[in-house]
């Protein structure tokens, strides 16, 4: 089926068949970027979890390796679930995953690579003892799960932290370790927010806040805050937020608690889940790795015989001119991708424009694009859509004053397919503006049996910025970042009309009372290479 086929995506990592989810264990060793994910290698639905590989030099071009581990030891047959790579001082490499047992009982075990010195790290030793860990009293047996990266504390004792939720709050509870054998449960938790349900895949990490370099997992001190990151089981989205570490009493504390983990901020508010990050020690950078997983239904996923990519990694920094939040950018990596440009500047976008990209067969691009808005008629505006919500709107063919305005990706001619990625403006009586960025997929496929959502939030803009986004668009992916990565989308949809060459991009300014000018950098993508194993050399 051409339409399927096409909607296979040409530059985000994925497996040649069948399904995939969390990535798990990212690290670098050696001078290759190891990724290690969740995967099912008989079905493209969920099921028999077993630990893909891959390698990298770049992080955009991979070659597959055999399976890491396989589902085959009592403390692991229903699963090798996610887990997290610690790096030791000495160069070791420890490894920490959860297993689903022949009792279905979730446990932690520790593995280990055979040969350090194999570059490709190749075998996998499950250590002879495991589990390593139990659920702890009061806690289910199948709410135990993920644990995360080790850092270290000012007493020189390793400290994990594993999500669990007691009844409707989800925690994440605290061990130390020395070995990695032995486990010593805290009485304290690192941190719990009531009413969030099961913590999955906590991420727990250091940012600077005065530096532009990642940090790695064991750095505290003046100057660094906090990440808590957690994907809510009850939800389906991963919600972070900024904090400070107390590292003698293992207590993690929001900046802001109406900002809490799991209520407040998303990493992603499009389709982005079970997200981890980890130290890249080579270029000193904290990278992000997350689940795109699908919206569609499963029937299709078996028919077009994959499920799921991973997100182009982001690297993550603190927002200093915020303060607020995070950044997430694509790395620059994905730039070496980029091939024919097209620029188009000043384009003035009156009320209700709409103005194509002489780009054909617009399925692989890398979008930069910056919008001003007339000042007189934004400052003339008394009241504009003050209580506007993406999700709740109409999408991009909702008309205010102020909003939309931005850019269609994945259209047809007829548009009878389109996504569009756009700003919407709010006002409020009080003369306060208010900027959201959505993704709209209602329009986005002509199929019924897929998800219709609009996406997005709101989005800081700062006195004297214009506003900015940026769209990596990948056949059936487009990951949109605004501001230089305060609020991200991921979309996942399914043309079947705005496709090979009827795949085409467009500026559109949909709102009534103000004209735009916007200014674009378009670049076609090269595909990725994602060579099976065993390749002929590295
Ligand atoms: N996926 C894994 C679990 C984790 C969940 C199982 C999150 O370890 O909690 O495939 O997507």
């Amino acid at each position: 089926n051409d339409m399927l086929s096409w909607q296979r995506t040409s530059f985000h990592f994925q497996p040649q068949e069948n399904w995939m989810n969390d990535p798990n264990g990212p690290l670098f060793h050696m001078g290759w970027y190891h990724l290690f994910y969740q995967y099912n290698p008989d079905s493209a639905i969920w099921g028999n979890i077993t630990w893909g590989h891959a390698i990298s030099r770049d992080l955009i071009n991979w070659l597959h390796l055999p399976f890491a581990m396989q589902p085959d030891q009592w403390y692991d047959i229903n699963g090798v679930w996610t887990g997290s790579a610690t790096i030791l001082p000495d160069g070791k490499i420890v490894m920490l995953y959860t297993g689903d047992t022949d009792d279905l009982v979730q446990v932690q075990n520790l593995a280990y690579p055979a040969n350090l010195s194999d570059p490709l790290l190749l075998d996998w030793i499950k250590y002879p003892d495991n589990p390593v860990m139990f659920p702890p009293p009061g806690i289910g047996s199948t709410d135990f799960r993920d644990p995360t990266t080790a850092w270290i504390g000012p007493d020189g004792k390793w400290r994990i932290t594993i999500g669990s939720k007691v009844n409707k709050t989800g925690i994440s509870l605290m061990y130390k370790t020395t070995d990695f054998i032995t486990y010593e449960l805290l009485d304290n938790l690192l941190h719990a927010v009531p009413g969030t349900g099961m913590w999955e895949c906590v991420d727990f990490y250091p940012v600077s806040v005065t530096g532009s370099n990642g940090l790695d997992t064991s750095v505290n001190g003046p100057g660094v805050k906090h990440v808590l990151k957690s994907s809510l089981d009850d939800d389906r989205h991963d919600y972070y937020a900024l904090g400070t570490y107390d590292p003698i009493n293992d207590k993690w504390t929001p900046d802001n608690p109406e900002l809490d983990v799991g209520i407040g901020l998303r990493l992603d508010y499009g389709k982005y889940y079970a997200s981890k990050t980890f130290y890249d020690q080579d270029k000193e950078r904290r990278l992000l790795w997350g689940w795109i997983g699908e919206s569609d239904n499963e029937s299709t996923d078996l028919l077009k015989g994959w499920a799921s990519v991973q997100s182009i990694p982001r690297t993550v920094v603190f927002d200093k001119k915020t303060g607020t939040n995070i950044l997430q950018w694509p790395v620059k990596e994905v730039e070496s991708l980029r091939s024919r440009s097209y620029e188009i500047n000043d384009v003035e976008l009156k009320p209700g424009s709409l103005v194509p990209l002489k780009i054909s067969s617009a399925a692989q691009l890398d979008i930069v694009a910056s919008f001003e808005v007339d000042e007189e008629a934004f400052k003339g505006t008394y009241e504009a859509d003050a209580s506007y919500n993406c999700t709740a709107s109409e999408g991009a063919a909702g008309r205010g004053i102020l909003g939309p305005f931005g850019i269609l990706v994945l259209a047809d001619d007829p548009l009878s397919e389109l996504t569009p990625v756009y700003f919407y403006i709010a006002k409020g009586v009080d003369g306060n503006a208010k900027t959201y960025f959505c993704a709209d997929q209602s329009r986005s496929s002509t199929a019924s049996d897929v998800d219709k959502e609009v996406y997005g939030s709101d989005v800081p803009v700062l006195p004297g910025e214009s506003l900015s986004m940026r769209l990596l668009v990948d056949h059936s992916i487009v990951e949109s970042f605004a501001q230089g990565g305060r609020t991200v989308i991921t979309s996942r949809v399914y043309p079947t009309r705005a496709i090979y060459s009827a795949a085409r991009v467009f500026l559109f300014n949909n709102a009534t009372g103000v004209s735009v000018t916007a200014s674009v950098k378009a670049w076609q993508m090269a595909s990725a290479t994602l060579k099976p194993f065993p390749f002929d050399q590295l």
